[in-house]
């Protein structure tokens, strides 16, 4: 399917390739909207006419033409237009952060600086310091920026950001000037991966901001400071190299955490509370299209509030006007007409189209582990530990899944081993919680499973996961996946795709086809919570939602500490706009077991 990320990389390089040439903004947008659009569809693009695409609310006949022309061609002719005006070296420059389009459109125009090396000639002989706008200060900026962009191309698992920002918040919330903090950005979000934390905090009154951006800048593992404004500062921070259970795994690159992630720090009064977090947590597109309804409604939003609409020049903070809203992100979408909106939805994927207030899974709904290893394969627990953690979550039911034989490296069981180790399941007790006897089993390349079927009938819960040949082709990841929610015993697929973030891709099946299978079959589709894998990921959730399919959310345990994942699913799931009806872990256990037991029959 990587025509779809083909044509999204096309469509996203006009966007900025536009935004360098400074042509209206406008129209960059609608390409950056339509790369989106693309690049998250479920189905093979190629396979859409004119009027399929046409029907996408974000795409228009012109870049539907686009579309059409690049699947048939495997070209577009604006693109190549563009390219031919636009260095490409100027190009890639986009993407180191901190460089903006319009600075390097100074950049280019003014010095002739067209990619990293001239940038960092002019910047080693002085001479960018000449160009418009460009004091030692910002120079410094773009120097440390590009610096970095030599070291790590990579944007930060979701999971490891989490514990950092964590940290960084609760030493803000420490200091006394401080009356509320909070991590905002696509962390708040539930991104999978974030490209830097965007801490913000607001002051109590009289409270000195100077002083609480200086509590800031010291915190522990700070490297490097980037920018030390009263209000605004920009840090580095150190990482270790912790990639949890994969650390040993190597063999598809190494995983480049570190060495370290950018933290920015906004600083704002705490009247404005709700506008700062608004359009600190983003996303940039969702602010967009939130500036466009206040402005149709004659009002203006920025991070201070949101202000009634006037010709001044003059930012309405600055002349004293008073906000319409500005405390509290319910007031502030209440009064632009719309319900609050969860952070994870907030992606320009029609969420101000929603209608009526939000209920996302949460956490709190989860109420089974249904995907969990213990001492019999790779897990850390017993049967009983692993059943008393599960209890000690406050859940109902724990299945205990161990890997099948073929995966050897797991210590997989053997249907000798299994049938002892389902035995000591059901004869395990943990009061208040019910253990199920179950296996993760593999599917294999072509799709047989591990077992045989007589033998994953006698077992309460199969969770069917693929582990090897990952880098098989589409066509056949989809009939290899298909085949095994086919299969009448099978109640999960687990881990569809099997990627690794930043690691290793996976299998890119037919999505819309997969869960098709999935609602026919009554398989339910895992978001599975580690933070390395988040698979399903959030566009495929929000397809499976969309056509009705089942959902479970697993942390797939093999050690304490996993059980803490389920954030990072459950968010998964929210940016899929998951509720808890269609997620099976939210279900009561009288309901869930007898979900399970249908397919025993
Ligand atoms: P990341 O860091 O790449 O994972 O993604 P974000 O969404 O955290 O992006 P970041 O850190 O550049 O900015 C944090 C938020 O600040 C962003 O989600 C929305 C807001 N923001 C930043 N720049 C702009 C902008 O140019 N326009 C608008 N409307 N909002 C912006
Ligand atoms: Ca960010
Ligand atoms: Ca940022
Ligand atoms: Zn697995």
């Amino acid at each position: 399917m990587s025509v779809n990320a083909a044509a999204a990389q096309a469509l996203d390089d006009i966007a900025k390739m536009m935004d360098l040439l400074g042509e209206e903004s406008f129209k960059a947008i609608a390409h950056s909207r339509a790369s989106r659009l693309v690049g998250d569809m479920g189905e093979d693009v190629s396979t859409l006419d004119k009027k399929a695409l046409m029907a996408i609310p974000g795409i228009g006949a012109k870049i539907a033409d686009k579309i059409i022309e690049f699947c048939t061609t495997g070209r577009m002719r604006e693109h190549e237009e563009l390219a031919a005006r636009v260095p490409p070296g100027l190009l890639a420059l986009m993407n180191v952060p901190n460089l903006g389009p319009k600075t390097l459109r100074t950049l280019w125009q003014e010095g002739g600086i067209t990619d990293a090396a001239s940038l960092e000639k002019a910047i080693a002989d002085g001479s960018i310091l000449t160009l418009p706008r460009m004091g030692a200060k910002s120079v410094e900026k773009i120097r440390q920026s590009l610096e970095f962009a030599k070291t790590s191309g990579e944007r930060l698992w979701l999971g490891r950001a989490w514990a950092l920002a964590a940290e960084i918040v609760d030493r803000m919330r420490a200091h006394q000037g401080v009356a509320k903090a909070e991590a905002a950005g696509s962390l708040r979000r539930g991104k999978e991966t974030v490209g830097d934390l965007d801490v913000l905090v607001c002051l109590k009154k009289g409270a000195n901001a100077a002083e609480v951006s200086e509590w800031f800048r010291a915190s522990p593992g700070v490297t490097q400071v980037l920018a030390a404004g009263e209000s605004k500062s920009s840090v580095r921070v150190a990482l270790n190299h912790d990639t949890g259970r994969w650390k040993l795994e190597g063999k598809e690159g190494e995983a480049k955490a570190g060495p370290s992630i950018q933290v920015d720090l906004r600083v704002l009064p705490v009247e404005s509370w709700g506008s700062g977090l608004m359009y600190f947590t983003g996303s940039k597109e969702h602010n967009i299209r939130l500036r466009e309804r206040a402005l149709a409604q004659g009002m203006t939003l920025n991070e201070w509030g949101l202000f009634p609409e006037d010709d001044e020049k003059t930012p309405p903070q600055s002349r004293g006007v008073k906000p319409v809203a500005s405390a509290t992100e319910e007031e502030i979408y209440a009064t632009l007409g719309l319900a609050w909106t969860p952070p994870e939805a907030r992606e320009d994927r029609g969420e101000l189209d929603h209608k009526g207030a939000w209920r996302l899974v949460e956490v709190g709904d989860i109420k089974a582990e249904l995907h969990a290893h213990t001492t019999a394969s790779d897990g850390t627990m017993s049967i009983e530990q692993l059943a008393s953690a599960a209890k000690a979550r406050g859940f109902h039911t724990i299945a205990v899944t161990d890997h099948s034989r073929s995966s050897a490296i797991a210590n997989g069981l053997d249907e000798k081993r299994l049938a002892a180790h389902v035995k000591a399941v059901h004869a395990a007790k943990v009061p208040g919680i019910t253990i199920l006897a179950g296996s993760e089993v593999d599917i294999l390349a072509d799709g047989r499973l591990d077992y045989d079927d007589e033998v994953l009938a006698g077992l309460d819960v199969v969770v069917a996961s693929p582990h090897a040949a990952l880098s098989q082709d589409s066509a056949a990841a989809t009939s290899r996946l298909i085949k095994a929610i086919s299969n009448p015993s099978v109640h999960i697929l687990g881990h569809p795709t099997g990627r690794l973030l930043n690691k290793r891709k996976g299998l890119e099946p037919d999505m819309k086809a997969l869960i098709e299978a999935a609602v026919a079959h009554d398989v339910a589709l895992e978001i599975n919570a580690h933070w390395m894998r988040l698979d399903l990921r959030d566009v495929h959730v929000r397809l499976a939602v969309e056509a009705g399919c089942k959902i479970a959310i697993n942390c797939d345990t093999h050690e304490p500490r996993d059980m803490d994942n389920l954030r990072f699913g459950v968010m998964t799931g929210r940016r899929g706009w998951l509720t808890p009806e269609l997620c099976i872990n939210c279900w009561e256990e009288k309901k869930l077991h007898a979900w399970l037991k249908k397919k025993r029959k």
